[in-house]
């Protein structure tokens, strides 16, 4: 990890590189565009045809698209018994979390005669992708499908390259009925613009590589979508955590992606040296997290606490560790926050509750993770008694009237004359 004092001669190096973090961006999707936009465009043409070629051609998959229920059964009884209990408590952890986030309906009288509220309605249909990629992920199923459903959510479709047996056996376990082998930004394309098979859906959401992220993007503007996904990001910030357990953690989140975002900020030297060497040790046999250490892993080393808080802020980082609870006081932006020695980020990303689709490249500023609130709808409503009307009409009329909209004015006074009689 390349450790940097914050303060002296180094400091402008360091401000430098904080710059050049922040500048990451979510995703930098340009250099594929084209051909993405190409593989959308011969989805929206040619359907189901184009889907199979590209499954062949892409993903060496032949023959049908849809996943059967019969498979996903036959995958969930072929699970280990341990995995389908992991796998279960996952499930139920995510549901009660979704459950508890429900926002609620309500109504109040802001004048007398006049109501106003909201009521809550869920999207009709979403598409949940599921990456292929590097590892199978089937709690990245668990993880889309599971919020949608609590939320009420009736179609919920989800889209998956290659699914390995534990991706089927979690959508056994999650109840999913409409599951497709297609990936990349074809089988986007297919859930925002429909094929003979897959009808269009209202919402895509999870995670995906460059191609998945830039058709998303795409996408929406047919479709709703969550959020672009990048490299995973994990910022620990800490005073006086254990270098052993922070060092772990950078290692797990660095060995999802090359590009992985690993840092930790500190104002306490020794710390900082202890982290450089357990990650050293720590890596020592995982490939993959020696080259995004190599290639992004920071120390920032502060001149003071407040120091480092602000420049976590800066970073809005997709995970961040932070010592205590009292820490939260200052948390401005990240997805996800996990506090303290015994909170290994890793218990997010699986088994805890919270969601692990999260906003990566500073979109933390904008958003949390992925949640129920993305499945659902706040529809406000109103409602006037002629009393009502005829306390808030004039005000509605004299701001019509200002902005030179005759016809509003006049329908406030049509139903206030009415209200009279
Ligand atoms: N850390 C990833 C999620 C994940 N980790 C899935 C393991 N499996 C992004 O939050
Ligand atoms: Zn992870």
């Amino acid at each position: 990890m390349k450790l940097i004092k914050t303060t002296g001669r180094n400091a402008k190096d360091a401000y430098a590189l904080l710059a050049t973090l922040e500048r990451r961006g979510a995703v930098k999707t340009a250099e594929v565009e084209p051909t993405v936009r190409k593989i959308m465009q011969e989805v929206q043409k040619k359907g189901d045809k184009a889907l199979l070629k590209f499954a062949e051609k892409f993903d060496s998959l032949q023959g049908h698209l849809r996943v059967t229920a019969g498979e996903m059964l036959d995958a969930w009884n072929a699970t280990p018994e341990p995995l389908q209990q992991a796998m279960q408590i996952a499930a139920e952890n995510i549901r009660s979390f979704a459950e508890q986030q429900k926002p609620d309906e309500w109504t109040t009288e802001n004048t007398p005669g006049v109501t106003v509220g909201q009521i809550i309605r869920p999207l009709e249909s979403v598409g949940c992708y599921v990456p292929g990629g590097r590892y199978p992920l089937p709690s990245t199923l668990l993880m889309t499908t599971i919020p949608a459903k609590v939320a009420g959510v009736e179609r919920i479709v989800v889209c998956s390259p290659k699914p390995a047996r534990e991706t089927l056996a979690a959508a056994h376990l999650a109840g999913v009925t409409e599951m497709y082998r297609t990936g990349g930004a074809q089988a986007i394309a297919a859930m925002a613009y429909g094929t003979e098979t897959i009808a269009r859906v209202a919402k895509i959401v999870g995670p995906g590589n460059l191609y998945v992220t830039a058709a998303k993007i795409i996408a929406s503007t047919e479709c709703g979508i969550d959020m672009p996904a990048g490299p995973t990001e994990i910022v620990v910030t800490s005073q006086v955590g254990d270098a052993a357990g922070i060092a772990a953690d950078l290692v797990a989140q660095a060995e999802h992606d090359p590009e992985t975002l690993a840092v930790l900020v500190t104002a306490d030297s020794q710390l900082a040296k202890q982290v450089v060497n357990e990650v050293k040790e720590q890596a020592k046999n995982n490939k993959l997290a020696q080259v995004s250490i190599k290639a992004r892993g920071t120390i920032f080393l502060c001149g003071s606490v407040e120091e480092a808080r602000f420049i976590t802020n800066r970073l809005a980082p997709e995970h961040l560790t932070v010592d205590s609870v009292e820490d939260l006081a200052w948390v401005k932006n990240a997805g996800s926050v996990f506090i303290g020695n015994y909170s290994p980020q890793s218990m997010g990303d699986y088994i805890s509750g919270p969601n692990h689709v999260l906003p990566t490249g500073r979109v933390g500023r904008m958003r949390g993770g992925l949640s129920i609130y993305d499945f659902l709808k706040v529809i406000t409503v109103q409602n006037y008694t002629a009393a009502g009307l005829a306390k808030l009409g004039p005000h509605a009329i004299a701001l019509a009237e200002a902005e030179g909209l005759t016809a509003h004015a006049q329908s406030v006074r049509v139903r206030m004359k009415a209200g009279k009689r």
